[in-house]
């Protein structure tokens, strides 16, 4: 396998989609192709409540997909509000590649994808229909810190968008973020994870930031840009996400007692680093070193 090459995704589901990733990279493909295998397992393989087709409802019921996609020359896609298509970060990178635009959102983005021969399919899971039924006896919107009961059948935690970052063995970068977003969110609310800057920022000059947890706090820092400039200026992936972390908190502190908050970035010499608001943040690493490729590590916090 190319040698520098290096992928890195969130939470333990990032080693199937660091997997599926390496497919790509581990036979000299590109960064982006890479990332939005990844992005395209968690969204079918995978089934979790919280991206792609197995993810939870909003408050009415609706299951909406947010996703982005992000090349390190600048090039980006998006799309938000998506609902019943299966492959979002599919749509954000056809979004990319065949529109002027950048983002799409709701109705306009389900009518491009189907124009762009995406099939429309009613996604939303019996297990996810019974958890919102459940939900809705107290109706609170009470995200969870823990992400550890994230695998419960009608489990309320929320953090496990999928942002994964990659590094090819021709130095390019790219990322992508795929979310269903906060589970019994307000019909409409659309999260950090589409919004380039917020939710994922790559530039091959520096490096890739993604993040994951309670997206309001990452739009109001424009926080994966953030930590991208703050790479620029010289700090390693660890202290770049480690001081956007200080900003959230500096911003909010009491909000921040209970909002999970999480970064993950990867520099253009293949550095990693991770920061969390609160434990429990572990993300994925896969190159072509001898170690083992499931290993996660736990982002310090
Ligand atoms: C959002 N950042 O929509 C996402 C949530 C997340 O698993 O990480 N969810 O705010």
């Amino acid at each position: 396998a190319p040698a520098g090459a290096r992928v890195v995704s969130t939470w333990d589901f990032g080693v199937g989609a660091n997997a599926a990733a390496w497919q790509v990279l581990g036979a000299g493909g590109n960064a982006l192709d890479a990332v939005e295998a990844g992005a395209r397992w968690a969204e079918g393989e995978l089934c979790n409540p919280t991206v792609g087709r197995c993810g939870n409802p909003d408050r009415d019921g609706v299951l909406t997909l947010d996703a982005s996609i992000m090349a390190g020359d600048g090039r980006c896609g998006a799309v938000a509000f998506l609902q019943d298509i299966a492959h979002p970060v599919s749509v954000a990178r056809a979004v990319m590649e065949k529109t002027p635009h950048v983002m799409l959102v709701g109705e306009g983005a389900q009518r491009f994808a189907v124009a762009q021969g995406f099939p429309r399919t009613p996604l939303l899971t019996e297990q996810a229909r019974r958890a919102w039924r459940e939900w809705r006896k107290t109706a609170e919107y009470a995200p969870q810190i823990n992400a550890e009961r994230r695998q419960r059948p009608g489990d309320q935690s929320n953090h496990d968008t999928l942002g994964i970052l990659a590094l090819d063995a021709q130095g390019r970068l790219a990322g992508a973020c795929t979310t269903s977003g906060m589970a019994w969110k307000l019909h409409g609310r659309v999260g950090d994870s589409p919004i380039v800057g917020a939710g994922l920022y790559v530039d091959d000059e520096v490096g890739a930031a993604t993040a994951s947890g309670v997206g309001e706090e990452m739009i109001r820092n424009a926080a994966s840009f953030l930590v991208v400039e703050l790479m620029r200026q010289g700090r390693s992936p660890m202290d770049a996400c480690r001081e956007a972390i200080e900003r959230v908190v500096r911003k909010r502190p009491e909000a921040s007692k209970r909002l999970q908050v999480c970064f993950l970035a990867l520099n253009k010499r293949g550095e990693v680093g991770a920061y969390a608001l609160h434990k429990g943040f572990v993300y994925a690493v896969r190159d072509a070193g001898p170690g083992p490729h499931d290993a996660l590590r736990e982002a310090a916090s």
